[in-house]
């Protein structure tokens, strides 16, 4: 396995070289989340995000990626969960993966007719997520881009509410449970929105 720790990373300056961090935020509260490229399953964080469909059962892009790493285990576990609703989130072990947890996500599948309930599914999918996080010990969390691939959600919408709403959260966790967010970015284009975006949100002092 190819793990790659948060501690590890950071001792050997800040989750650089092939998987580098790529935004370190400086400041205070806001030192607290990390944009890294690569791939969410090796990544030994408390939790990882999964961008799952409604059947939790699997399917293609990181949800793919993420049941191939952990397991059938995993699969095993899902089939007792009964499916979860779009916006919604539900938590499993993360068994081979390195990730203690997989927190998976439902995102909208975007339909430009709906804007402002797919808007709305793809914040709770955030919230819900860092929530559950919190209410299960996890101080450290990775989100992968949700909704962004095969789901079709506008990249640029969908950051703007991926870090408004990670933002949000870590200000009003003031027991200080979310010890670090990380932004897992998979595409360089993906990759160039979040440093465009990130300063706005989460800006250096
Ligand atoms: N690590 C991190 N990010 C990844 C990885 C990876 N290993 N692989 C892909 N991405 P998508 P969605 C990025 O399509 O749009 C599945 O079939 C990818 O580049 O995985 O929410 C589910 O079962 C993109 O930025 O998720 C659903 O049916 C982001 O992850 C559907 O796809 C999300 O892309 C969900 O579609």
């Amino acid at each position: 396995h190819d793990i790659r720790t948060i501690g590890e990373l950071f001792r050997r300056g800040v989750l650089r070289a092939v998987q580098k961090p790529i935004y370190p935020s400086q400041a205070g509260a806001l030192n607290k989340v990390s944009l890294y490229q690569g791939d969410i399953t090796t990544l030994q964080t408390d939790a990882i995000v999964n961008a799952a469909n409604p059947s939790l059962l699997g399917g293609g892009g990181v949800d793919g990626a993420i049941h191939a790493a952990a397991g059938s285990q995993l699969l095993a576990e899902c089939w007792t969960l009964g499916g979860c609703k779009t916006g919604d989130a539900k938590i499993t072990g993360g068994y081979d993966l390195p990730a203690k947890h997989v927190i998976h996500a439902v995102g909208p599948v975007y339909d430009a007719c709906n804007t402002e309930m797919r808007a709305k599914q793809l914040r709770s999918c955030y919230t819900t997520s860092l929530g559950l996080a919190k209410e299960n010990g996890c101080e450290t969390v990775a989100f992968p881009s949700i909704s962004t691939g095969i789901y079709g959600y506008p990249l640029r919408d969908a950051t703007h509410i991926a870090l408004n709403e990670v933002r949000q959260f870590v200000d009003s966790d003031v027991e200080d449970k979310i010890k670090r967010v990380v932004f897992v970015v998979f595409r360089d284009v993906d990759r160039s929105m979040y440093e465009e975006l990130i300063p706005f949100y989460f800006p250096p002092v």
